[in-house]
């Protein structure tokens, strides 16, 4: 009957709380629960079955535990709510399905230095892409805004701004744009991505400078040995709401997305995709092709059109 989630255990045990995982580490989760507790939690014995199946737990996920000191972790968890959102890339090791890397996220930011390094719109693309194959809304961050006159900053993902993307300016060195970013992060569960170096980890701690981003919470006794931290790590915010240290955008990559689902994740091209003379167009050489009209005019980017193709001939295993 049940092996989709919400299933429920028979509860013994209470104190019984609902919240999300945090962290996991070899079989053992860290949850923080709603009245603010961080607990340590295992699966309790079916849904440890089940989750070798259809079911995963992942971080972000929503969870009822239940204090029960027979086994290994004083807490158990009970109950793995519905998903409402997933970030997911292939099982690693040549293992079959999807592993999921977080769960229920509300948006990812992209983050780009206006400088050092240099920043990359068609890599930035590709991030867009991403987020809008896991169906998860996405904001632009250029950090290092002291580094540049202000209108060169504005001229760099200008194309992306002009999709719809909402573009947030910012510098850790002159508090630029910090607090409006932190505004858009309060009460939700977000995931920071971009290259190395441009600023991330300052950003965080600049944004929220109660944040220990050293501390994997789990406690010493638990976490020993054979035991490592896998994948990604949710860091509580003050006023509610969660930041993804490394969400994996890029370790994610382009899995599970199809050459043809590819035209959809440019929300620009969306209202012009049943204009096209074939309805199997593939927007490169086709005659009567809306989106190469609208290129032509001046109407879809140029540089965003490239990164199209781009992508495109990558998933086709062209490039
Ligand atoms: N000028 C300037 N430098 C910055 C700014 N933000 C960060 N930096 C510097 O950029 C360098 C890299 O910053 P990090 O926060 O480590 O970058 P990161 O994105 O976390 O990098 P990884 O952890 O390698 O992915 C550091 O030397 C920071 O001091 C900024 O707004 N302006
Ligand atoms: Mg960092
Ligand atoms: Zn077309």
């Amino acid at each position: 009957m049940n092996d989709t989630p919400g299933v429920t255990e028979p509860a013994i045990g209470a104190p019984e709380a609902d919240g999300v995982v945090v962290q996991g580490t070899g079989g053992v989760w860290e949850v923080r629960t709603d009245d603010a507790r961080s607990v340590s939690a295992s699966l309790r014995g079916r849904l440890k079955h089940e989750a070798h199946g259809a079911l995963k737990l992942a971080v972000g996920d929503r969870v009822t535990v239940v204090r029960d000191r027979s086994e290994g972790a004083a807490w158990s968890i009970t109950r793995i709510h519905t998903r409402r959102s997933k970030l997911a890339r292939r099982a690693p090791g040549g293992a079959r399905g999807e592993r999921v890397v977080v769960a229920n996220l509300d948006q990812v930011l992209a983050v780009f230095a206006a400088a050092r390094p240099e920043p990359h719109p068609r890599m930035l693309d590709r991030f867009l892409v991403i987020a809008e194959a896991n169906g998860l809304a996405a904001r632009i961050v250029v950090n290092k805004c002291d580094l540049v006159p202000p209108a060169a900053a504005r001229a760099l993902f200008a194309e992306q701004e002009a999709a719809g993307y909402p573009v947030h300016y910012t510098s850790v060195v002159t508090g630029e744009g910090v607090d409006e970013l932190r505004a858009e992060l309060a009460g939700r569960s977000s995931a920071l991505s971009g290259p190395s170096g441009v600023g991330k980890s300052s950003l965080m701690n600049t944004l929220f400078p109660g944040l220990d981003l050293r501390t994997a919470a789990i406690s010493e006794s638990v976490n020993k040995g054979r035991h490592t931290t896998v994948g990604a790590v949710l860091h509580p915010l003050p006023g509610g709401g969660f930041l993804a240290d490394t969400p994996g955008l890029r370790e994610v990559g382009l899995w599970g997305i199809e050459a043809r689902d590819i035209p959809a994740c440019f929300p620009e091209f969306r209202r012009l995709l049943d204009r096209c003379r074939f309805a199997d167009c593939t927007h490169t050489v086709e005659p009567g092709c809306a989106i190469r009209d609208a290129v032509a005019s001046g109407a879809v980017a140029r540089g965003r059109y490239a990164s199209y193709v781009k992508l495109r001939d990558e998933l086709q295993g062209v490039a």
